[in-house]
């Protein structure tokens, strides 16, 4: 199963997601505050290829001045600057939040991380071979019965960050094992051709999760990228691993391998 990375913080933070850079922007939806119905997509979204949702604005839920915004929201009589996670806590499909693919039965309530004075926020999101939808929850459980004070919308682009085509030798097979002190070039093409490695980073999770980022390069002759893993130059434990490829932070495919123990030194070998 493909599943969003969430890259360690500590090494993201000179990072930030860059929208600009995340592949072409194929939609942009607006989903009123009024509106009980979802919105849905004009395109599809392809079942094997990930795509980044970026919602951004915000929306007043009440009047008085009570404001949301995809994931956060502040009542007036609160001092300034204070905003709170929306109350999911109150009920599984969020009472106040932007909703995505609300009558799919898949993901509710979903989390778009943490307060952003800008309001824009960023999600991964794996194609599902349909459109996507989504709905500003305000109580959208008992029928969105609380729109009629709103006002607003907020604005959601759809990116389409792509997929891993095929992994190239000399990973190929299911059961690839790597000794370590060697070196594995690590090559992959992706779906679209193309030059995208200021988006791509080869994380390496290691069997403790701890996690090695590389940097790929793009061959343009061979339109594949690559980047090569040097065992040695790290300390590393037996077990298994696992290459991910993420594009502006979502994972777009991984490969397990096993890593083996240094042949000793003086040893006859072994098979
Ligand atoms: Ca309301
Ligand atoms: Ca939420």
């Amino acid at each position: 199963m493909k599943r969003i990375l969430l890259i360690v913080a500590l090494l993201v933070l000179t990072v930030p997601l860059l929208a600009s850079a995340l592949g072409p922007q194929i939609e942009e939806l607006s989903v009123d505050s009024r509106q009980p119905a979802p919105v849905y997509s004009t395109n599809a979204l392809e079942a094997d290829k990930m795509y980044l949702l970026e919602a951004s604005g915000t929306y007043t839920f009440g009047s008085g001045g009570r404001i949301a915004d995809a994931e956060w929201y502040r009542e007036p009589t609160w001092k300034e600057g204070r905003w709170d996670k929306t109350r999911s806590d109150w009920d599984p499909y969020g009472v106040l939040d932007l909703l995505v693919d609300p009558d799919q039965g898949g993901a509710i309530n979903p989390d778009w991380g943490d307060f952003n004075p800008d309001h824009v926020y960023t999600m991964c999101y794996q194609g599902q071979g349909r459109p996507v939808s989504f709905v500003i929850s305000d109580w959208w459980h008992t029928g969105n019965t609380m729109m009629g004070d709103n006002y607003g919308s907020l604005d959601v682009k759809i990116f389409e960050l792509g997929c891993v085509e095929a992994w190239l030798p000399p990973i190929v097979n299911a059961d690839f094992e790597l000794q370590d002190g060697t070196t594995l070039p690590i090559k992959f093409r992706l779906c679209e051709p193309g030059d995208f490695s200021a988006d791509i980073l080869v994380t390496i999770v290691t069997p403790e999760s701890g996690s090695i980022q590389l940097t790929p390069t793009y061959d343009a002759d061979e339109n594949h990228y690559i980047v090569v893993f040097h065992t040695r130059n790290y300390d590393l434990t037996e077990g298994n691993y696992e290459v991910i490829v993420t594009r502006g932070g979502c994972e777009l495919d991984s490969y397990p391998f096993y890593l083996a123990p240094k042949a000793s030194r003086g040893n006859s070998g072994r098979k």
